[in-house]
């Protein structure tokens, strides 16, 4: 234990904080980290562009193209992030052995045999997400939202066989496993019919749920949109849709939010509350829009910080707020981006615990703002990187300052090898 952390402890410990407690609590809050980072979103499935509204920027060398050159990146990323954590996992990345082929609506759990065993080998969960874009069967832009009956067909298949290697990635970790429905279905210029793709949306969903699982260990979401690159007039999965569905179907599936798809002044801190006010599970996409949908990579930056906050503070680490990355930066070092924003994650939330949040609530319910906002801001200046840097080391992975030199041994090493 450094000199320093010891400094800091005490200090906190004065404010009415315990930095032990923290620690402890945090390294077993899972985060789940995605596998889509790695590779700009391409997945194993099929060789065409990226599609469904979303977009990665930049061509940075050493791209994973196989699913070894995914698993070896994301193991060396691994060992630079304190923490517990998850896979998250895209249909896309299915994986073929013996020339063998599956289309998404016939994917099995056997596509995903090594995903579990990578999962296994670093005691993380699996989380999954149904692949409704970056495909053939995608029409005029549209899969569950589709007039086109077998299109729709097709794809209501997909997410069903999607719920199977969810049931089957819990049973074989024997942790829950969360299952993202997203799709980017919507219309560039103004449509005439609002309301028909939002209830054929609805219909499918009610159809893709309707396969067995168990909502203790499987657990559906539907994530909402505001717009998309090529689709700025009309998303039929808006807030009010995505929100208005899992409130009425509480039973079998929770809402998710990702803060890079509302408004730009409106906050996803803020909603975190309202929301736990009515469901008892919630999901997060943590990214980082700027400007628009950018999906940059996470920082710790006020609303990361602000998101963690809430999610401690309403006690969702409990298991009632389930934690996601997603972004994809192809500009940059693609091990480094996986590892800054996990870490930044991480210290969002090692910070957002480090708060005496039951005394600040007091001094609010007693009407003393002004208290509350010097001790609010004197937080703020408070040792927090020694405490960090101690969270590390009891994790196990190397402190700030102490990691960027294997990222850029692995880029030299394995990543400049790709061309
Ligand atoms: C897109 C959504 C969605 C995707 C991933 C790849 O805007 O955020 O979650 O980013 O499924
Ligand atoms: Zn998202």
């Amino acid at each position: 234990m450094s000199e320093r952390y010891e400094s800091a402890r005490e200090l906190y410990a004065a404010a009415g904080v315990d930095t032990e407690a923290a620690i402890e609590r945090l390294k077993k809050v899972p985060v789940s980290l995605h596998c889509w980072q790695g590779d700009d979103v391409k997945g194993f499935d099929q060789d065409g562009p990226l599609t469904g509204g979303i977009q990665t920027t930049g061509n940075y060398p050493g791209r994973a193209r196989t699913p070894d050159e995914l698993f070896a990146d994301l193991d060396e990323a691994m060992k630079l992030m304190p923490g517990q954590k998850k896979i998250n996992v895209h249909a896309s990345y299915a994986i073929f052995e013996d020339g063998e082929f599956a289309d998404r609506d016939a994917l099995e759990p056997k596509h995903f045999r090594r995903w579990v065993e990578f999962a296994k080998a670093h005691g993380a969960g699996l989380d999954f997400n149904p692949t409704f874009f970056s495909h053939a069967r995608v029409k005029d832009g549209l899969t569950l939202t589709s007039p086109d009956e077998e299109t729709r067909r097709f794809w209501i298949n997909h997410g069903k066989a999607c719920i199977r290697i969810a049931n089957y990635f819990a049973q074989e970790t024997g942790i829950p496993c969360i299952m993202n429905i997203w799709i980017g279905d919507g219309f560039k210029d103004v449509p005439a019919d609002r309301m028909g793709p939002r209830v054929r949306y609805k219909e499918a969903i009610d159809e893709i749920l309707s396969e067995p699982y168990d909502f203790t260990m499987v657990k559906p979401c539907v994530e909402s949109k505001v717009f998309g690159i090529g689709v700025e007039a009309y998303t039929a999965g808006s807030a009010e849709f995505a929100l208005s569905y899992a409130a009425m179907n509480k039973e079998k599936c929770i809402p998710l939010m990702d803060n890079g798809h509302y408004h730009p002044t409106e906050m996803v801190s803020d909603k975190i509350p309202a929301l736990l006010a009515f469901f008892p599970e919630i999901a997060l996409h943590v990214t980082r829009p700027v400007r628009w949908d950018s999906d940059h990579v996470v920082l710790f930056d006020d609303e990361t910080r602000e998101i963690a906050k809430e999610v401690v503070r309403c006690g969702g680490l409990d298991g009632r707020v389930k934690l996601a990355l997603d972004y994809f930066d192809a500009g940059i070092n693609r091990i480094s981006a996986w590892t800054v924003g996990f870490r930044n994650f991480q210290k969002a939330l090692l910070q957002a615990l480090l708060a005496p949040h039951e005394e600040l609530k007091a001094l609010q319910d007693e009407n003393r703002m002004t208290e509350l906002m010097v001790r609010q801001e004197e937080l703020k200046t408070m040792p927090f990187g020694d405490v960090w840097n101690r969270y590390c080391e009891v994790c196990g992975v190397p402190a700030d300052g102490a990691w960027f030199g294997e990222i850029e041994r692995y880029e030299r090493e394995v990543l400049s090898t790709r061309c």
